[in-house]
């Protein structure tokens, strides 16, 4: 069981996506109905907290090799100073994004705090680009590079914060990945289990893992959420779906796996583009995945 008290951390941010709708989702998750949910499972939501972060760039993306690199920055560098404050409160930092940039600033908080951090990271993608390899220039396809100190940008530029160890990192569902980002597993021998895993192996075996590798020797773990793990069928309004996805039961066991695991920290729910999720399925199913992860049980 997690600790009763959450801080809901808003990130309406797309800049790191390139393309605008990701801004919106902490608001289509609200909507969708996220704080009865969790007041349904007996969570104590404390303080209302919104990250004022650049919505209308007044420039374009900058001549960098990562778009809106000052405002990506500037986000983040905010998103870990109110995740340290929840945790020295200590609240479960519950951090909606916005796109996946936005866990560029949890993971800078949550290093800072906790000395030896797992991380399980459940995605369509890799979201290890660097700057060299990344064949968009956009921000959420390079966190985990630069949670482990691979990019040029790294977590440790923003204040106070300490790398993510890549034996702590696992991720999962993956099914899109950059050559960069294959050589980068390959190299560092990163946990990565893809959907071949998943189907191979199932769920409950991949998860066991997972939650082993991550929660295993260390402070506990941050579990971060890429709506495009799904499949794309159950959930379209993400920015870059990709065919081939988790299922809805795979996903909702996988919560509830980690909340009997006793070892969750903190979360991210990121990636949900509001203007592309037409029939707000995705912001339901975000929703309800969150309760699950933080405790909700069918009995
Ligand atoms: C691609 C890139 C990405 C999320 C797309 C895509 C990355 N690998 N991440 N959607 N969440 O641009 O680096
Ligand atoms: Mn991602
Ligand atoms: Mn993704
Ligand atoms: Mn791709």
């Amino acid at each position: 069981m997690i600790d009763k008290k959450v801080r809901i951390i808003r990130v309406p941010f797309w800049m790191g996506s390139g393309r605008i709708g990701t801004e919106l989702g902490p608001e289509s998750m609200i909507t969708a109905g996220l704080l009865g949910q969790l007041k349904g499972i007996g969570m104590d939501i404390v303080g209302d907290c919104e990250i004022d972060c650049c919505r209308h760039p007044s420039g374009s993306a900058g001549s960098g090799d990562i778009k809106y690199y000052t405002e990506v920055k500037d986000m983040a560098r905010k998103v870990s100073e109110q995740v340290v404050g929840a945790l020295q409160s200590g609240f479960f930092p519950l951090v909606l994004g916005g796109d996946h940039s936005v866990s560029i600033g949890s993971l800078a908080g949550l290093t800072g705090h906790y000395r030896n951090l797992g991380v399980i990271w459940f995605d369509a993608h890799a979201d290890l680009n660097t700057e060299e390899t990344t064949p968009t220039g956009n921000a959420h396809g390079m966190p985990l590079a630069i949670a482990l100190g691979r990019a040029r940008f790294k977590l440790t530029d923003i204040q106070g914060s300490n790398l993510v160890s890549k034996d702590k990192l696992v991720i999962v569902g993956a099914r899109d990945i950059d050559p960069g980002e294959r050589e980068l597993i390959r190299e560092e021998g990163i946990t990565c289990f893809t959907m071949h895993d998943i189907d191979r192996y199932g769920m409950r075996n991949v998860m066991e893992k997972a939650i082993r590798i991550a929660g295993e020797g260390t402070d506990g773990i941050h579990f971060s959420l890429d709506l495009d793990a799904l499949d794309p069928q159950i959930a379209s309004g993400v920015g870059t779906p990709v065919p081939g996805g988790i299922s809805y039961r795979e996903a909702h066991f996988a919560m509830e796996m980690i909340a009997e695991s006793g070892l969750l920290r903190s979360a991210d729910v990121v990636e949900i583009n509001a203007v592309l999720d037409n029939d707000r399925r995705t912001a339901r199913h975000a929703v309800e995945l969150t309760a699950s992860l933080l405790g909700k049980r069918i009995l």
